[in-house]
């Protein structure tokens, strides 16, 4: 049988149209999800097989996108590796004890996991069986870099400082740090494409959190380790350096089939420096709110500009809103599905 549309554009063949899906399609913009989420955690989400899978399939059968992402964190690896991790009533992530030494960063564990995340590899093997055809399951991790900063911040932050103080003043501690998060995803990746997803998507939502020289030695390099590791597992990859801006041209050291966009370059300068990539994106969330008319503008001037890509996946250039009207998911989708080459 032929491959989805969503992996024939990863592996570059000709296709009829661009697949599309929405990071972070599954959420509280959903009335489905708030009410799971009224009955229990986040976490209890994640690691309930079940439930995970149930939300994962909302969006789907809503709008029937091109692809689905399973329903998990990236920082189910912290968590796995040794810290605590908790989320306080509507604030983020808390990674407890924070690492700021080499004696923080021998504490922490190798993991089995298929032994530590088994839910996730169970979450993944419903959905295989659940999910049409034409929605193909995507695994994913974070890169290294933005898993290490949160561990190393202990929470999310507006500057990472203490990430950038660690990475300047121990940037022996930073990379056995990195070099500890990468092992540990590689295998973790691997145990999702075993249990069954079809394509990976590695997300380095700080990348353009650090200067130039950082982003090229540490990094780039991490995320081009995990692609690395991962790239002969038959699942294609997507790698979404988030906040690049010219710095963008840095990313193809890291050899994955594709590239995430953000919002904030337009589609048609990132076609003219990578005209031989696949690309990713880049709806800028908020387009979401605008009107009608506003909208489809924003969506047919996005895949006009794309046309000249080597490959294209329409998306939104960074995770959906919680307040974002359901509707406006829906024409996104439809708009690129009736959309012709
Ligand atoms: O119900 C809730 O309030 C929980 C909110 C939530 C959700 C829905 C969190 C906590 N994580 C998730 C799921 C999630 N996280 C997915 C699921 C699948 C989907 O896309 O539909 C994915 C891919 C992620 C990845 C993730 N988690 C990223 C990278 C992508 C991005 O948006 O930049 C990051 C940075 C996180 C950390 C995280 N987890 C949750 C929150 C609120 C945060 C961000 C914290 C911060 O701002 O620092």
């Amino acid at each position: 049988m032929k491959k989805p549309l969503f992996i024939r554009t990863l592996l570059g063949e000709s296709v009829e149209r661009p697949p599309v899906w929405l990071m972070r399609q599954a959420g509280r913009y959903l009335p489905e999800y708030r009410e799971m989420r009224s009955q229990m955690s986040f976490l209890e989400l994640v690691k309930s097989p079940k439930d995970a899978a149930e939300v994962t399939l909302q969006p789907i059968r809503r709008f029937g996108m091109d692809a689905a992402i399973v329903f998990c964190d990236i920082l189910m690896i912290p968590e796995a590796m040794g810290q605590h991790l908790s989320f306080g009533k509507g604030m983020g992530p808390k990674l407890e004890p924070a690492i700021r030494s080499m004696n923080d960063v021998d504490r922490l564990v190798d993991v089995d996991s298929l032994k530590s995340c088994g839910y996730l590899a169970e979450t993944i093997r419903i959905l295989c069986q659940e999910l049409p055809y034409e929605s193909p399951l995507i695994g994913f991790a974070g890169a290294p870099f933005t898993v290490a900063a949160y561990m190393v911040e202990g929470q999310g932050s507006k500057n990472w400082a203490q990430t950038k103080e660690l990475m300047l003043t121990q940037p022996n501690v930073f990379q056995t740090l990195l070099d500890r998060v990468v092992d540990n995803t590689i295998g973790y990746l691997k145990m999702q494409i075993e249990a069954g997803c079809q394509a990976i998507q590695l997300f380095d939502t700080w990348a353009g959190q650090v200067a130039p020289d950082e982003l090229i030695n540490f990094v780039l390099p991490a995320a081009q380790r995990v692609i690395e590791g991962v790239n002969a597992l038959g699942a294609p990859t997507i790698y979404f350096p988030k906040g690049l801006g010219l710095n963008l041209r840095h990313m193809q050291t890291v050899p994955s089939n594709a590239y995430g966009v953000d919002w904030q370059s337009r589609m048609h300068d990132v076609v003219e420096v990578f005209p031989n990539s696949i690309l990713q994106g880049n709806l800028d969330p908020s387009a979401l709110y605008a009107t009608r008319e506003r909208l489809d503008q924003k969506i047919d001037a996005l895949l006009t500009d794309a046309k000249k890509a080597k490959g294209f996946v329409a998306n939104l250039g960074h995770g959906l809103l919680p307040t974002t009207p359901p509707e406006a998911v829906g024409h996104f989708v439809k708009r690129v599905q009736e959309f012709r080459y």
